[in-house]
């Protein structure tokens, strides 16, 4: 590849050619020429895009593109080959930027391609791309970010600007971890102390706070018109603290809990086959499943190290059932595969190493033999709450940390569990866990640029069948395309950390 076929886009597209001639300018009255269903929601996103990082706002016309204009054509005949619904393919040269997808979030999808195409110095320079063209479709339907609001609260404003970083990178669901022990973050009409009481409190003496349901079905719909789908987290039967200190019928004791603003894990646990507690967890999974437009509605599961193995198991299946009858799909992190009473097409979410230990990997195919998917979350490599150095300030290291970029680049999803290929990995997923992340430029600077590496292995092609993985994906061809990415990041106002192994350039070192 020489240097003029460099395309810096993360992900890495499918295939690329390089045809030459004359590059594409953007001139004083270029229009964005739509066709299709959703294609003028798209270009009005673009359009708002150029009108903040170029100052520069072309006209949506609803006529077939002139010389000079962006088309976005949304169609059948469009579909890709690999019937990828989310695929798009992009053509720029000297006439127009094309682009062409058969739903509007493969247009979407290939709008975050034209924008990291786009120089960022576009407001004082002309605004010319090479020609190009792009076709593209990802690996994986789920390509995940995890945001822990529940440790340190983070508002709705903070979450659409998350919303906004993680869509240039074509990450399409955030899981919002809403309640744990130290903060319940989402209001419930039928339990209102949960947010009146247990949203008052957050890691380490924090505010706290919590979504009312009106912001929680307007981070929904900002996520919605982005093509992501927010995943809901009702963390149980551990991690519930928060619960427990605001009602004391929830509690073995008939007295509540205190506020707990600490980091340590699994003290907390909800009684089982208790009426009180089973008329809870009906009333906030109805409640958040009707807020809650997409499929999945995420119940945790993890480190019940306070609820005995049978009570774990009759919880869990009985959990579920109420996720289902409210006509979700559950998910739940691995922990919950031990259970063989899943309803039928379950998610599990695996957070063990890359080397499985323990009944990790078993636990994990149990969601597959229960006719389930699976979200792989390495905490090794995906974990972005995990300290890039020794020493740094924020983060932890529990998960063999640190986690460098390259390690978060160098892993693949069909290598971790033996026995579950790409059929029954639903795709991947990067958490951040907040206990000590306390403001969302902290979140931002842990987030990226470790999270384009997950967004990457997520939606680019699978690497060749090596053994050796390390080889397998080339870390140095990925570098120089973070460093383009790096000045997209600044120029949005995006907080990124300036890790030693990419070739930032000299404009965005700090
Ligand atoms: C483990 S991963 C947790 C979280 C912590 C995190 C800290 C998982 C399912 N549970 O409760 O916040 O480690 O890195």
């Amino acid at each position: 590849m020489s240097a003029s076929e460099f395309l810096p886009v993360v992900p890495r597209p499918v295939s690329t050619e390089h045809p030459g001639g004359a590059p594409f300018v953007l001139a004083p009255g270029a229009r964005v020429s739509v066709a299709g269903a959703g294609a003028s929601d798209v270009a009005a996103l673009l359009v708002a895009e150029l009108a903040s990082d170029c100052r520069r706002e072309p006209a949506v016309v609803h006529e077939p593109p002139a010389y000079g204009d962006i088309a976005i054509v949304i169609a059948d005949d469009e579909t890709p080959a690999d019937q990828s619904a989310e695929g798009y393919s992009l053509a720029v040269t000297a006439e127009g930027v094309r682009i062409g997808a058969a739903t509007a979030a493969g247009a979407f999808w290939g709008v975050q391609t034209l924008r990291q195409l786009v120089p960022v110095e576009c407001a004082s320079d002309p605004l010319t791309i090479d020609p190009v063209t792009v076709r593209d479709s990802p690996r994986f339907g789920y390509r995940g970010a995890m945001l822990d609001v529940a440790r340190h609260f983070f508002t709705p404003d903070e979450v659409k600007r998350f919303i906004d970083a993680i869509v240039l990178l074509k990450v399409n669901h955030l899981h919002l971890h809403l309640t744990d022990d130290q903060g319940w973050r989402i209001h419930i009409e039928s339990w209102p102390n949960l947010t009146a009481h247990g949203a008052s409190s957050g890691s380490d003496g924090s505010a706290g706070g919590f979504f009312t349901q009106d912001e929680f079905r307007d981070i929904v719909a900002y996520a919605a018109q982005r093509f992501v789908t927010i995943v809901p987290e009702l963390d149980m039967p551990g991690h519930t603290n928060a619960a427990l200190a605001s009602y004391p019928e929830l509690n073995a004791s008939g007295v509540a809990a205190a506020l707990y603003t600490g980091s340590d894990v699994g003290f907390s646990t909800l009684l089982v086959d208790d009426a009180t507690t089973d008329r809870f967890i009906d009333d906030v999974v109805r409640e958040v499943a009707a807020l809650t437009p997409g499929p999945y509605l995420h119940i945790g599961g993890d480190e019940c190290l306070s609820t005995s193995p049978e009570d774990f198991l009759r919880f869990i299946a009985k959990a579920a059932a109420t996720v289902a009858r409210h006509g979700k799909t559950p998910a739940g992190w691995h922990e919950m595969g031990k259970s063989a009473e899943l309803p039928d097409g379950t998610v599990g979410q695996y957070w063990d190493f890359t080397t499985p230990r323990g009944s990790s990997a078993d636990e994990t195919l149990s969601f597959v033999r229960q006719g389930g998917a699976v979200i792989m979350s390495p905490s090794d490599v995906s974990y972005l709450d995990i300290v890039y150095e020794d020493g740094d300030e924020i983060g932890q290291d529990w998960a063999d940390g640190p986690t460098t970029i390259r390690e978060a680049y160098e892993w693949d999803p069909a290598r971790i569990v033996p026995g579950l290929g790409d059929a029954h990995t639903l795709g991947v997923e990067a958490p951040v866990w907040t206990e000590t992340i306390a403001t969302i430029e902290e979140v931002e600077r842990m987030v990226f640029p470790r999270l384009a590496a997950v967004a990457e292995i997520g939606w680019s092609p699978a690497p060749a069948d090596t053994e050796e993985i390390v080889a397998a994906r080339d870390f140095d061809e990925f570098a120089p395309r973070l460093a383009a990415l790096g000045e997209h990041w600044a120029a949005a106002g995006t907080d990124f950390r300036r890790v030693p192994e990419v070739p930032w350039r000299e404009s965005v070192r700090a």
